[in-house]
This record gives C-alpha cells, sequence and structure tokens, in this order.
C-alpha cells in the first residue's frame, strides 16, 4: 500500500479523524499555499521576508561563522524567495559554499536548480527531492563540509509543541559540533491577528484545506463531496496553538480506494493542521533541550517573527 493511502487511511480511522498536513503541497495546493502568502492577513512570510531583506549582511556574517567553505542546506525551501537574499549576500561577500535545497516538491526543487544559478551567478545548486531527515543523511553522503541549516517560514510550528523537541532532537543528531541552524518561530502576539492569518477573508485557507480533500479523490480514488465540509481556524492563546478542521456539515460517508468506507456524523471535525506561535524564551528552552546553544536573534520590526541561529 503507498504510504499516503496508508497514512490517510489511518488518520480518518481514528478518533478523532485527522489527516496530516504535509500532504497539503500538491500542485494546487502549492498554488494556493503561495495565495495564502499573498494574501493581506497572513503576516509570517512577510515578518521574515523583512527580516531577510533588512539584515542581510548581519545574517551572513553571522552564519558564514569563520567556515572556509559549507553546506547551506534549506529544509522546505519552496521557492527560495527569502533565502535568496541570503544566497546573494553570501555571494557577494565570497562565501565558498554549495546550497542544497530540499523539499517535498519534485517540480520545485527541479525549478531551483535551473533558476536560481542564473539569479545568482557563482551558486552552486544541488537540489534534494524527498523528506527532510533522509534527504539531510543524503547530503552528508554527498560532502562532509560544515553544515549550515535553514529551516524558515515557521515551519516548525507544524510540528506539535510536544513533539518540536524530538524533532529538533533529531535534526541536532543529523549534525556535527559547530554546525548552525537558522530557524524560523512565528511568535506569540494579539490572537486577532493570529487568527485572521488563519481565517483569511478570500477563503484561500478553506480551499487549502479542502483542497487535500480533492487531493485524496483524484490520487485515492475516494468520493468526497467537499461542499458538504467547512473550515475552522481556531487560536488558543494561552497554549499559542492555532489549529484548522474541517467539519462535517451532514452525515455522510466517504469511500476511499474504491474500498474503504469513512463515516462521517454531522458537525464531526478532521483535525487538519497545528502552527503552533512560540515566546521567545520558549525558543530558547527548545534549543537547549534539544542540545543547541541559541546565539542569535533576528526579530523583524514588530516583533512578531524570530529568525534564530542555534549552534550545536
Ligand atoms: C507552512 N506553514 C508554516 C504554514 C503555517 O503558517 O502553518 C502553512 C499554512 N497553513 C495555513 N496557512 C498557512
Amino acid at each position: 500500500m503507498n504510504k499516503f493511502l496508508e497514512e490517510v487511511l489511518e488518520g480518518l480511522h481514528s478518533e478523532p479523524k485527522y489527516l496530516l498536513s504535509k500532504y497539503f503541497y500538491d500542485k494546487a495546493g502549492d498554488k494556493l499555499f503561495q495565495q495564502i502568502m499573498d494574501s493581506e492577513e497572513y503576516y509570517p512570510t512577510k515578518c521574515e521576508l523583512e527580516i531577510f531583506t533588512t539584515q542581510t549582511h548581519e545574517l551572513a556574517k553571522t552564519l558564514k561563522n569563520g567556515f572556509d567553505t559549507f553546506d547551506l542546506i534549506e529544509l522546505g525551501a519552496g521557492d527560495a524567495t527569502k533565502s535568496s537574499h541570503l544566497l546573494q549576500q553570501l555571494i557577494i561577500e565570497k562565501a565558498n559554499f554549495t546550497y542544497y535545497p530540499i523539499d517535498i516538491s519534485k517540480s520545485m526543487v527541479a525549478h531551483l536548480e535551473e533558476i536560481l544559478p542564473q539569479k545568482i551567478e557563482g551558486l552552486q545548486v544541488t537540489g534534494l527531492n524527498g523528506e527532510y531527515f533522509q534527504m539531510l543523511e543524503k547530503a552528508a553522503q554527498i560532502s562532509s563540509k560544515m553544515k549550515v541549516v535553514l529551516f524558515l517560514g515557521s515551519n516548525i510550528g507544524n510540528v506539535p509543541i510536544n513533539e518540536a523537541e524530538k524533532f529538533c532532537k533529531t535534526l541536532r543528531s543529523h549534525l556535527k559540533k559547530g554546525d548552525y541552524v537558522l530557524m524560523g518561530f512565528d511568535l506569540k502576539k494579539n490572537p486577532q491577528i493570529i487568527l485572521a492569518a488563519y481565517n483569511d477573508a478570500k477563503g484561500y485557507t478553506k480551499a487549502f484545506n479542502l483542497n487535500l480533500l480533492k487531493r485524496i479523490n483524484k490520487e485515492l480514488n475516494a468520493d468526497f463531496d467537499v461542499t458538504c465540509f467547512d473550515h475552522y481556524a481556531m487560536y488558543d492563546p494561552e497554549t499559542g496553538a492555532c489549529k484548522s478542521y474541517l467539519i462535517s456539515l451532514k452525515d455522510q460517508k466517504v469511500k476511499i480506494n474504491n474500498a474503504d468506507m469513512i463515516y462521517f456524523k454531522e458537525n464531526e471535525f478532521i483535525f487538519m493542521e497545528i502552527s503552533q506561535k512560540y515566546s521567545i524564551n520558549q525558543t530558547d528552552e527548545l534549543a537547549i533541550a534539544s542540545g543547541f546553544k541559541p546565539i542569535k536573534h533576528f526579530l523583524d520590526s514588530k516583533s512578531w517573527f524570530l529568525d534564530t541561529i542555534w549552534e550545536c
């Protein structure tokens, strides 16, 4: 059985039901995520871009860390909009490095390999298509140079807070003493601002969530009627958890893979995604608990987003 089918069935046969947000990103999902990022309400991308465009020199200086040569690895590179500013700066400063963008989207990796060396003259790019830790291992096999790992965009927020430490410890286990990590965290702030970012007026976030049902229909031969589900987002300022759900609008059944039958009660939910928000202290504590040393904080002008550098 393919992994997608296996994990969808496991999630939908669970009580309560859930789906894994890593599956949001097919071609239509990539496009919808871009529309979310461009929406008025979704601030994290804009805040992090501000850090990358206004503090580029300081970021490059800290990350180079006196390494003669190094590998710059980006987990979940996407279209590398933010990191391009850093790459450009490192080239200007004559840093000797290879850029390894890791992404689950094959077409995105191929696109980066083609486009980035044209945009940034002298840049060496080796794309890696696959899951983060498998590809980190592959990068270590290709080269034994010092590593700088970028994990931007508050992607860490999509890991539940009680699993974040395990995730960071696994990341640490793939690195050597002296390697660096640059991690982007979305910070706790006015709950209304956070909620609006995950409940945009144009409905891109709703469409993004429903698109996973459409993907299951297409790829796993299912018969979800997406008009019978609604999107619900909530933010809990106490825990910093922002969660997305799909709510079944009626009693209904859905057939998957022409065999498995999933039953929904009216108002039953599918848990879709967590986007955890942190305090700066929590990020430092997470670093230390996972075997890193936090060495520098970069904040945007509103202090809504943190890019923090950790040393192994
Ligand atoms: C990719 N990730 C950090 C986004 C987030 O903010 O959690 C995904 C997203 N989901 C809804 N809007 C954006």
